[in-house]
């Protein structure tokens, strides 16, 4: 019988508007494989076009969560951070993975921070190098344009890009993160037909695009479906390149969906839908 997988996601739960914890919990459990959540805050929604949202701060419980499981010498397949409140936070995580991951852990941060080219509320200038440290601790990094600039410190340019532009911009990446191994670009358009990823390889210089129909429609918390949909993938046991096609297909189904039904873009997308379809592009 083969080892039951798990991955812990860090990022905070809110309530309403279907982003980090409540995407991530359901995806990476429809991938086959467990999913242990450590909360970093509990919001009412997400800060993402909702106003008076409460916000209660889980910092002071990270610690002493990740001690108790210390001395229950748990194994996680995978670490997979996300939105993070603060700086304070952002170093705990050096400490949770330095605690917690062993040598076959994969570390999968996702640098959420803004989109189109703004950061989110909450977020100023000096929050993207400290982002750029986190990134240096992980395996695996998907960051969008947006995010990609911000550690940069470039000007951010929307859609479409050309590959020179695209790889440019991953070799940058890699040279201030160069111990990240692999750097999965969200975002990647190169006409008004096409939308997904590039997947590229740190060592080798290797860079794959991973493109899907452009479905028009920008909702809140794609970033995270498709982050939980990739990780809950490698998770399961695919490839790389593998885990970023079911990633791409899975969103811009979820996307399409939700376009059609005219919802509003801060309740996030149907991907509730398209589990079923999920569970079968894992197992293929
Ligand atoms: O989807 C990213 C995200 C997660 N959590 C919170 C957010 C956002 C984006 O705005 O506000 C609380």
């Amino acid at each position: 019988m083969e080892r039951q997988k798990r991955v812990l996601a860090i990022h905070d739960i809110s309530g309403v508007g279907k982003c980090s914890l409540t995407v991530a919990l359901p995806i990476i459990s429809a991938a086959g494989v467990e999913c242990s959540v450590l909360p970093t805050a509990v919001l009412s929604t997400h800060t993402g076009g909702f106003t008076a949202f409460t916000c209660r701060d889980l910092t002071a419980d990270i610690a002493p969560i990740v001690e108790h499981w210390k001395s229950l010498h748990l194994k996680f397949d995978a670490i997979y951070t996300g939105y993070l409140g603060s700086f304070e936070q952002i170093n705990l995580m050096k400490m949770v993975f330095d605690e917690l991951a062993d040598e076959d852990t994969l570390i999968a941060v996702d640098p959420v921070m803004g989109d189109n080219g703004r950061l989110y509320a909450k977020f100023d200038m000096t929050f993207p190098p400290s982002m750029r440290e986190l990134c240096a601790k992980a395996d695996l990094i998907m960051p969008n344009f947006t995010e990609a600039t911000l550690m940069l410190g470039e000007p951010y340019h929307p859609a479409p890009y050309t590959r020179e532009y695209v790889e440019g911009l991953l070799k940058r990446l890699s040279s201030v993160i160069p111990t990240t191994k692999h750097i999965v670009l969200t975002g990647v358009s190169f006409d008004e037909l096409e939308l997904g990823a590039a997947a590229y390889d740190v060592k080798s210089g290797t860079c794959d695009y991973i493109l899907g129909e452009n479905v028009p429609g920008s909702f809140h918390g794609t970033g995270d479906v498709f982050g939980s949909a990739l990780v809950g993938a490698m998770a399961a046991g695919k490839t790389l390149s593998e885990s970023v096609r079911i990633a791409v297909d899975f969103t811009a189904m979820s996307i399409e969906w939700t376009s059609k039904a005219g919802t509003d873009i801060r309740y996030g997308v149907n991907f509730e839908a398209h589990l079923g379809n999920y569970i079968e592009m894992i197992k293929n």
